[in-house]
């Protein structure tokens, strides 16, 4: 399919829209992106046509909706290039993901004394479920400072790593200044001192290809909705020597293969790691977004969107009293920036005004935002169905705002 930016932004119901009596520009896509009319279809005939429980009926519906689901668990291995799907694990979302993995590897590998280590730039979903487990086995947390230009220092890293190091847990993209993390080079050095890492790809995913044999990496987690599919699913990748290992997360239905009163065994994987009735309409929706993307290509998505953010930038850039974040770090799909003397806040809820939808504060990553003695960001973070035009009109609304504060 050829890159036809009208056409695309057909497929997205959602933003033909007003909002304030202007046409809406939705650059808040790093909360959620938009979601093209296929998805919404999909979920819409699950439930008008096969709504049914998944691997737990012999009936017709019920063996219909598995089918849709287990494709749609295939179709994402595929997808990440995952060697087993049985590696793919269906969560809610990447936070749910994250949280999977610091506690159940936090209780099979990390005693007292040993160390996690994680980057300045996290997202509170990649600090917390370390904070807590790392808290309850006595272990240390610790954070990879940055450099100047705000990108994760690799000498320093290099200088963490030890013999208690058990994990490394890095984000692929950073969500609130939109940083590239040189994920690469950290697999390489934590793989040399035999240290797994996981990569939170709540970003990576929606701006970069992803093939998780080639990245080598041991666990990368992301979310359905900020990649063009619902809410409430997302996906946890785990080599299998690790996911095989590692004891169940929660426990319940669908994870056992036995169960008396005295004892439970557990199923295989993928099952192992869930539990209950899943979101079953969602994770169909999710693998149509999936087939979309496919279907545009994600090789044309990085390049247009590679275009839009450097017009981003220099048309923001141009603007005295704009102050862009990392302006010379690599970044992807994010502008964060603030305005001389103006708090986000303000400027975030003038510019909403104006039709135009950017998310102000601290972006779920305080702690880089401490960092950087602010107390937030506006942030504009873009998809593929944005315009050179809607940045214009970002522009002019930031413009504005500075007008009105004098
Ligand atoms: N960032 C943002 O506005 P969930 O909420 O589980 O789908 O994703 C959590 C998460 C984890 N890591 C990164 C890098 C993320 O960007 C996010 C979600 C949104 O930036 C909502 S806070």
């Amino acid at each position: 399919m050829s890159f036809d930016i009208d056409k695309i932004r057909k497929d997205f119901p959602a933003l033909n829209q007003e909002v304030y009596g202007k046409p809406l520009v939705y650059l808040d896509n790093a909360a959620t992106s938009q979601k093209p009319q296929v998805v919404i279809d999909s979920i819409s005939n699950y439930y008008s046509t096969i709504n049914s429980n998944v691997h737990r009926g012999v009936h017709y519906l019920s063996q219909k909706a598995t089918d849709q689901f287990e494709e749609a668990r295939k179709n994402i291995q595929a997808y990440i290039n995952a060697t087993f799907s049985h590696e793919v694990i269906i969560t809610k979302g990447a936070t749910d993901s994250i949280n999977m993995v610091a506690s159940s590897f936090g209780k099979q590998y990390l005693k007292e004394g040993d160390e996690v280590i994680i980057s300045a730039l996290e997202h509170h979903a990649n600090i917390v479920p370390w904070q807590m487990i790392c808290a309850s086995l006595k272990a240390e947390l610790k954070v990879i400072p940055l450099n100047p230009d705000l990108t994760i220092s690799l000498d320093a890293f290099k200088k963490m790593l030890n013999k208690k190091t058990k994990i490394v847990a890095i984000s692929h993209i950073s969500n609130a200044l939109g940083i590239v993390n040189p994920v690469n080079e950290i697999i390489k050095i934590a793989h040399e001192n035999a240290i797994p890492v996981l990569l939170d790809g709540a970003q990576g995913i929606v701006h970069s290809t992803i093939d998780v044999q080639e990245l080598d990496c041991d666990f990368y987690c992301f979310s359905s909705h900020k990649f063009y599919g619902p809410m409430g699913v997302g996906i946890l990748y785990g080599k299998e020597k690790w996911l095989n290992q590692m004891p169940p997360y929660q426990t319940g239905g669908e994870m056992i293969k036995s169960v008396s009163f005295e004892k439970t065994t557990f199923n295989d994987l993928p099952y192992k790691f869930e539990t209950g009735t899943p979101n079953v309409a969602d994770v169909i929706g999710f693998n149509k977004a999936v087939q979309y993307i496919q279907s545009i290509g994600m090789g044309q998505i990085i390049k247009y969107e590679e275009d839009l953010l450097a017009y981003a930038n220099s048309k923001l850039s141009a603007i005295s009293g704009v102050h862009i974040i990392a302006p010379n770090a690599p970044r992807a799909g994010v502008v964060s920036f603030n305005l001389d003397n103006i708090h986000p806040y303000d400027a975030g809820t003038i510019i909403d005004k104006f039709g135009v939808a950017v998310r102000t504060g601290n972006h779920c990553a305080q702690p880089v935002m401490d960092l950087l003695n602010i107390p937030g960001t506006i942030r504009a973070s873009f998809a593929f169905y944005n315009t050179k035009d809607e940045v214009d009109r970002l522009a002019e609304a930031i413009i504005t705002v500075q007008k009105m504060f004098g």
